[in-house]
């Protein structure tokens, strides 16, 4: 037992993670259940790092990101999950959570994904709750659908209308890299959230989506499983023009899209006829996501500095699932302690 009067500390880090397999939409059939089955690659290069401190003399739960206190509304998620897993503890003090981003935040980098992967990770600890990944999976989830596929590393699926994410293959199963075009840093403009709340409502295209989901979800995972990089090309772009096809038709649209995305998606189609190994997706932002092999990966890069509209081209290859970090000396410093497995 732990005395409630020393602060209690938990530290998390978790990366982003992209999807091959599209999720777009909710399930009816529960709180933050998806639709669609979904498949993505966890990146080693887009962290966050998360530590949340339990402490009696805090007026109230207070959550940073990158610096600067979140208002009540953009911290509401944060604080229902710090209720909900305070249910499952005897420790009712208020809670303080630092969390930073290495890469933007709410640009279509998937920075939802890796934030509430680690601060359930970190609340988790702080809470002396058990740290058990189907769990904490669940309950990154129910604040963002993708970061419960963030607790893991390498290739991960979630299935429709499940809570929790499950493995599908290491990090090292595949040579693959994800190289993040970024067109435009800045935050979008619909959330996710409430973009596929309108997408279901109001586009005519929105059934054509879910129905065909599943055949290209197992598409990709075969591919994956294979290592047949064709087959995952073809129906990750597949997925991805789906699911912004439902998008955009919506009333009035929900458009991420920009000129340079469009011109990437052109190049990028001519330049696999061309043999390229590479292959586009994008998700709620403009940013363009170049799967390519990492023998390749130099080649892509270099071609994507020299796309105009481009400012800026990250290399991520498969990463790690979410760990905890030494408790000692600053966040930023703090070394990767225990793997989550
Ligand atoms: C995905 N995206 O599968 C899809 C592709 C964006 C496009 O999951 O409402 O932040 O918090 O569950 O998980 C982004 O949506 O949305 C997302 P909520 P989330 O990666």
């Amino acid at each position: 037992m732990t005395s409630q009067h020393e602060p209690s500390l938990g530290r998390s880090e978790a990366c982003a993670n992209i999807a091959l397999a599209k999720y777009w939409g909710k399930a009816p059939t529960g709180p933050n259940l998806t639709a669609v089955p979904s498949l993505s690659l966890t990146l080693d290069a887009l962290r966050t790092r998360t530590e949340v401190r339990l402490d009696a003399s805090l007026p109230e739960d207070q959550v940073f990101l990158n610096g600067v206190q979140l208002t009540e509304k953009s911290s509401e998620r944060v604080r229902r999950i710090l209720a909900q897993l305070r249910k499952r503890s005897t420790d009712t003090r208020p809670a303080r959570v630092e969390s930073y981003n290495n890469f933007p935040t709410a640009a279509g980098l998937a920075s939802s994904a890796s934030g509430f992967a680690a601060f359930v990770v970190a609340a988790s600890q702080a809470l002396h709750l058990p740290l058990d990944l189907p769990q904490l999976s669940s309950d990154a989830r129910s604040g963002s659908a993708s970061a419960g596929r963030s607790l893991f590393g390498g290739f991960v699926e979630l299935l429709a209308e499940t809570e929790s994410s499950t493995p599908l293959a290491p990090p090292d199963h595949w040579k693959v890299c994800m190289i993040v075009a970024v067109v435009e840093a800045g935050e979008k403009s619909t959330s996710s959230t409430l973009g596929m709340i309108h997408t279901a409502q109001t586009s005519p295209y929105y059934p054509a989506w879910v129905e065909r989901s599943p055949a290209i979800f197992q598409e990709i995972k075969q591919g994956v499983l294979e290592r047949d990089f064709e087959r995952v090309a073809l129906y990750m772009e597949h997925s991805t023009r789906l699911m912004h096809a439902t998008m955009l038709t919506s009333l009035p649209p929900v458009l991420y899209l920009q000129a340079p995305t469009i011109e990437l998606m052109h190049a990028i189609a001519e330049r696999r006829r061309q043999g390229h190994p590479e292959a586009y997706t994008m998700d709620a932002g403009p940013n363009v996501k170049v799967l390519t092999t990492q023998e390749h990966a130099e080649q892509t890069i270099s071609y994507l500095r020299s796309v105009p509209g481009v400012s800026q081209v990250l290399c991520c290859q498969p990463g790690p699932g979410a760990a905890l970090l030494a408790l000692e000396g600053p966040l930023s410093d703090a070394a990767r302690q225990v793997e989550l497995t």
